[in-house]
Formats: C-alpha cells, structure tokens, sequence
C-alpha cells in the first residue's frame, strides 16, 4: 500500500506523524466514537481525488474534470445504498454534525420545535443542545432515560411530543449502551405528525452487519458518521426516502457545503465495500464479544455500569460509587496507557467538564484483533489504574506493561515510526 509516515523534506512534520502512530501502536484505544482503518481505505484516503473540486453532484457538477468523480461518489452511494438498504443516500457530508444540520434544514424552518435525547442523558450536541446550531436555531426540548432503569423513558418522549408538537423527533445517542426502540419513536412521531430522525453514528457498522434493528424502515431520515463502528474516514452519510433525496441534497451543497472532499468519498467506498464483505459480520459480532466481556468482568470488580450493561459497542461505568471523578479516571488512564473518555452519566451532578462517568468502547481493540479472553487483561488493567488513581508510578508501570500487551496485536505494520 502506498501509505507512508515518511516525510524527510519535512523533519518536522515527520516526527509528529510518527509520534502520533506511535502513541496509536502503543496505547489501548477505548474511546467508544474512534476506530483505526484499514490500510486500503487510509491509502485511499490519501490518493490525488484530494486534488479535485467537484461541486454539485455526478453528471451534475459546476467544474471540468470531474468524470472519475462522478465514477467514485456514484459508486459510494451504490454501496451505501446497498449496506443499508436506503432508498437515496447523500455521501457529501464532512461530518456527522454536517449531516444533520443538512436534515434539520431539509426538514425544518428555523423556530421550528425539534425533541432530542438529551446530552446529559447521553444525547449529541446537535440533537438539540443549547450551544450547537440544533438549540440555537430550533426550539428544542429534549427527553432522557428513566432514573431507575436508565433506559430511554419512551412515556416522556410520547409526553414532550404531544406537549410540544415538534416537527422533528430525533433518536440516537453518544453515550447510551443499549438498543434504542425506533418502532416507539416512530409512534410517537406519528401521534404528532413530525418526522423522525434517526442518528445512528455509533452503531452504524452494527447496523449493517445486521446485529442491531435497522432505523431505516422506521425514519424519514437516517445520518450517520462513517468513522466509528462503521470502520471508515472521518465523515458523514445522509440516507433517505426518495421523497426527500433532493431536499437533502441542496441541503449538504449547496445549502451547507461547499466542494465535497472526493478523497474522503472515495475512502468511504473502500469502507463500504469491506462492510459489505462477510467478514465485516465476524468483526462486529467480536465487538459485541467483547464488550459484553469488558462489562462482566468490570461488574465482577465492583464496578455499576450505567443500565447495569452493555448491548452495544460501548458501555458507560458510574464512578460515583467508587469515589472517583471521570476527569481522574481518564486521566489516570491515560497515564496508564489507556486511552478513553470522561462522560457525564444520567443525573450527573459534577460539571460537563469533569463528570463522574467513564465511556469505554471495543470496537477500535477488536480491530486490532483483541478477543475476549484478551479483554480480560484489557480490562484488570483498567481496574488496576481505577484503583492507583493518583500514584504516578504506578500508572507508569502499567502503562509499560499495556506497551508489551498490545505489542501482540500489531498496528499498521507496513508503516515505519
Ligand atoms: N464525538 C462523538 C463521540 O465521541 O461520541 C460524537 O460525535
């Protein structure tokens, strides 16, 4: 693969890349929303399409040149199309924030009411929160999980609905470990007349190897990033009914955005095409593994885990019980060599900035080829930090250990550092 940290013109330059594959070859990366690409969509994600502009869409673009442009975003679409099973699917967008502002404004006018989970519940910042467009230019409210299951409380979103008649009801979540019920969201969006959204970034890749219910049958409209479970480049996709292929459309260009980064589509087809191939199946089915191993074991510690588990990629520990912070927790971990982050749990009381949770997820290890019994090891190292939160040296010496541990589980090997 033509992929290279080498850049001797450029000393400089140089040894940030190599520290940065370093760090990633040597620590255990557990953030929930990260994920390490294959060396094709990386390399593809590298090629001359950088090189191009190609505003518009294929066979419809406002410069020359663009026929291989054409060729690649109409095959990334195809495939996207395929993996999902969605009617028209826009695979512009630069990130998930773009992508749903590209659905708000295909669906809503700006005063419009909008009713998203909530962040301090595990909501995302554009599904309503007061600081992203989402709160700043819609009338949002929002709905959250019950306080004895920490579950979605589905009666209160039905209740907000019908209380504050939103136009568009969005579902999907950044830090909440369980299966989301797109069928009650869709009653409940009908029970109003609004549309409904489904946001399904985090477990995009579990969607589409099939082991967790599809939102495209029940939404009007499905965004998604394409870097977490999914497994390729940073990005965005809008999928939609046909009905609302070309409001969603002028939405991402030229509503939002400007020229699309056709290296960035093309390394979105390299990815689609290897969620496309059975083995993508095999992967996810070990991420759920594998979680679901980190949790037993966590709990087996003494540790609550926020739903009391895990269905998904992803599970949320509850640190008020031990005393700790999930600022401290994360940096402890970090010391430790392991890297993860800080979240608020449902009814948090400790600032956004500080927090008492801790979010963990498996699918960047389980690319790197960790199986259960290694989770095992995964996660004594984690109680292990957890419990010499404050002792340097000690977390130093885990953080040594960590190295020799993931040495086994090679990254990018073809790469010098
Ligand atoms: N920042 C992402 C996450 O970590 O979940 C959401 O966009």
């Amino acid at each position: 693969m033509p992929i290279s940290t080498d850049l001797p013109s450029d000393p400089q330059l140089d040894a940030i890349l190599r520290r940065e594959l370093n760090r990633q070859r040597r620590k255990l990366e557990m953030i929930a929303s990260e994920n390490f690409v294959s060396e094709a969509v990386l390399s593809v994600g590298a090629s001359v399409f950088t090189n191009k502009y190609a505003e518009g869409y294929p066979d419809r673009r406002y410069y020359g040149g663009c026929e291989h442009a054409d060729e690649i975003e109409l095959l990334t679409q195809q495939r996207a199309r395929k993996l999902f099973a969605a009617e028209h699917v826009n695979v512009q967008p630069h990130c998930g924030s773009s992508a749903n502002m590209a659905a708000f404004f295909a669906l809503l006018k700006p005063g419009d009411g909008v009713l998203g989970m909530s962040l301090a519940h595990g909501g995302h910042l554009t599904h309503g929160a007061s600081v992203s467009f989402s709160g700043r230019l819609f009338r949002s409210s929002s709905y959250g999980v019950r306080e004895d299951t920490e579950l979605i409380d589905y009666d209160q979103v039905l209740e907000l609905a019908e209380k504050n008649k939103p136009k568009l009801i969005i579902a999907g979540a950044s830090s909440y470990p369980r299966v989301i019920d797109f069928a009650k969201f869709r009653q409940a969006a009908d029970r109003v007349g609004a549309c409904l959204m489904v946001d399904m970034a985090h477990f995009a890749g579990l969607v589409a190897a099939g082991l967790y219910p599809s939102p495209v049958p029940h939404a009007d409209v499905v965004t998604t990033t394409t870097h977490k479970t999914l497994r390729g480049p940073r990005g965005g996709l809008v999928l939609c009914r046909r009905g609302l292929a070309k409001a969603i459309d002028e939405q991402v260009f030229p509503g939002l955005q400007g020229g699309p980064l056709v290296h960035v589509i093309a390394a979105k087809a390299a990815a689609l095409g290897e969620a496309l191939e059975p083995e993508f199946i095999d992967y996810q089915r070990q991420i759920l593994k594998n979680t679901a191993r980190l949790a037993v074991r966590l709990t087996d510690a003494g540790y609550r885990l926020v739903s009391g588990g895990t269905d998904t990629h992803l599970l949320l520990i509850d640190l008020r019980t031990v005393g700790l912070t999930g600022q401290a927790a994360q940096t402890a971990l970090d010391k430790a060599g392991i890297t993860a982050n800080k979240n608020a749990v449902p009814f948090d009381r400790e600032h956004f900035s500080v927090t008492s949770g801790l979010r963990l997820g498996a699918a960047a290890l389980t690319t790197r080829g960790l199986k259960e019994s290694d989770m095992d090891e995964v996660s004594d190292f984690i109680v292990e930090a957890l419990r010499h939160v404050g002792d340097d040296a000690r977390l130093r010496k885990i953080g040594l250990r960590v190295e020799e541990f993931v040495k086994r589980f090679p990254l990018y090997p073809g790469l010098d550092a």
